[in-house]
């Protein structure tokens, strides 16, 4: 029987998302993309999953589109958009959209839209031999998946433009030192560090965190004013949530706080 292209793993509090096509070194076909839009839905809706971790089988994260689907097309007849319109744009916004903490595990090559999915994750952690290629450049694309507003937001204009017109490798360590990443960790700790952190955020204040997000998004485009109230709005959500009173108590009962994520997100 065929490998599925992706294994979902229950863990407690959260999800791992393996993308699995290891022989293409995780590149995108329309299969993958189907099971991964299902999987993203059941995490939205089950009000116990508090993290999703990604992460890709065999020796790379993933190397973007699948281009053996793109070869049978004649010249000019390609509308690449199409795939965005159906596939990558729904999935980015929806990534975006989730109410609690996703995390990219970077295990080797992150290339074209596999690069820029694992940067539309809010924590992204790299093994020390992993890379980051904005590949587009190469067959004659325009970075997509959030890309080219997420690399000038991250690294500044310059390095954007360094890394998405000359589409050559940025080694892990790089990243992390420009600010592209949150951390490099060694091969063997990757998936132990991002097990971790999951655990970590399937027990932390999920509501707070939610909303820390929205905060985090929406300066992207306010100016100081309006961001100021918004945050008002938010802390009186997140005031209401019970982490929040549990949060308080614990600290003046001076024992971990035990938090159970409920609320409206
Ligand atoms: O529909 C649309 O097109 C719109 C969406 C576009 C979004 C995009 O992601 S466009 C960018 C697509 N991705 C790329 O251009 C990257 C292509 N891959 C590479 O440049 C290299 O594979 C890597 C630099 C990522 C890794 O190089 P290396 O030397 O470590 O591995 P390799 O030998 O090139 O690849 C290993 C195998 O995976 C190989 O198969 P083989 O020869 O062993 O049977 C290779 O063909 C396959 N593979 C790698 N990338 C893809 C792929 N097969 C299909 N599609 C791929 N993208």
């Amino acid at each position: 029987m065929a490998e599925p292209p992706l294994l979902v793993d229950r863990r407690a509090g959260y999800r791992m998302i393996t993308l699995n096509r290891p022989a293409r070194l995780n590149a995108f076909d329309e299969a993958m993309h189907r099971a991964l839009a299902e999987a993203i839905g059941e995490c939205e809706t089950d009000p116990s999953c508090r993290a999703v971790l990604f992460t890709g089988a065999g020796r790379g994260f993933s190397a973007g589109q699948d281009l053996t689907a793109q070869v049978a097309q004649p010249d000019g007849q390609q509308d690449v958009g199409a795939a965005l319109d159906a596939y990558y744009n729904p999935l980015v916004r929806r990534l975006r959209a989730l109410p609690f903490p996703t995390v990219a595990a970077v295990n080797g090559v992150a290339a074209g839209a596999g690069a820029n999915l694992a940067l539309a994750c809010d924590i992204v952690i790299a093994a020390r031999s992993a890379s980051f290629i904005q590949a587009f450049a190469r067959i004659g694309l325009v970075p997509d998946c959030g890309g080219t507003w997420f690399l000038p937001r991250l690294v500044g204009a310059a390095r954007a433009r360094g890394l998405t017109l000359l589409a050559e490798p940025l080694p892990a360590e790089k990243a992390e030192a420009w600010g592209l990443i949150w951390k490099v960790v060694d091969d063997a700790e990757l998936m132990r560090e991002a097990e971790r952190l999951c655990a970590h955020f399937a027990q932390a204040p999920t509501v707070g965190l939610a909303l820390t997000k929205r905060a985090l998004d929406a300066a992207e485009t306010n100016d100081l004013s309006a961001q100021l109230d918004l945050e008002r709005d938010l802390q009186r959500q997140a005031g209401l949530s019970p982490d929040f009173a549990e949060g308080v108590r614990a600290f003046l009962e001076k024992r971990p706080a035990v938090f159970s994520g409920r609320g409206s997100r």
